[in-house]
């Protein structure tokens, strides 16, 4: 992978399984670009974790050249910028069509991370079955937003893949494994055959295939730390 004047220039610290480190290790992957990762305990976050994101102390953060940049969405664009002639680019070119893309990344976050989370950790079942309501709702969405943003092409960035589809491929393993996890299908072929299909090519590329967590190491991951009321 190309990886500029510095091997070392650029440092991701992540967690294996986070949706959104993922996201940003799936666009370096993607971008062709090689970074140092150190993997956070989240228990026991390193010094370095929380002075490059005091405000948050989450994950990830890239370090450039000894410069944080903190939240998923702003490492995404800072990458795509700075490395605007290395790869393939993530956001596209017309104004219009990146404010589509921020848009779609925006609702991922809101409609669909958090209620699936709120579906898997959820306090009562009221909130479980608000939470499954919601991210059966936000998939049903994204099915359009796909077709609409890839005019029949293979990703929602069209002939490759771009904002949209690292945003959303970061939560590839964990709708994988939501059946699992939560007791229900969330695509399938007559409501969603489109995100359905776009799931499996885009986690079956190479670059994907480097990060994407394995589904039942994942499952039993996640289902301890439910069990254990801890951070996932
Ligand atoms: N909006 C943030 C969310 C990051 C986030 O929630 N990271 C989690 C791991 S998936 C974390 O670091 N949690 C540690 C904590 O909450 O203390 C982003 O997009 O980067």
């Amino acid at each position: 992978m190309a990886g500029g004047e510095d091997e070392h220039e650029l440092k991701l610290l992540g967690t294996w399984r986070g949706p959104f480190a993922l996201r940003v290790r799936l666009a370096l992957n993607f971008k062709g670009l090689s970074y140092e990762y150190q993997e956070e305990d989240l228990a026991n976050k390193s010094d370095l974790l929380l002075e490059s994101n005091p405000v948050n102390k989450k994950v990830p953060v890239l370090i450039h050249n000894g410069v944080p940049i903190c939240e998923s969405l702003a490492i995404l664009e800072y990458i795509d910028e700075v490395y605007r002639g290395t790869g393939p680019c993530l956001l596209p070119g017309d104004p219009y069509q990146r404010a589509v893309a921020r848009f779609w990344a925006a609702y991922i976050d809101q409609n669909l991370v958090a209620p699936w989370w709120k579906m898997f950790v959820g306090k009562t079942d009221k909130e479980k079955h608000e939470g499954t309501k919601q991210t059966l709702a936000a998939v049903e969405k994204l099915e359009v937003a796909l077709r609409e943003c890839s005019s029949g092409k293979p990703f929602f960035g069209g002939d490759n893949v771009g904002y949209i589809d690292v945003v959303l491929g970061g939560m590839v393993a964990w709708m994988q494994g939501t059946e699992a996890l939560c007791g229900l299908e969330l695509l399938d072929a007559t409501k969603t055959p489109l995100l359905l299909a776009w799931m499996e090519r885009f986690g079956g590329m190479e670059p994907a295939k480097a990060v994407l967590p394995d589904i039942d190491r994942l499952v039993e991951f996640a289902k301890m730390k439910r069990a254990q009321k801890a951070l996932i």
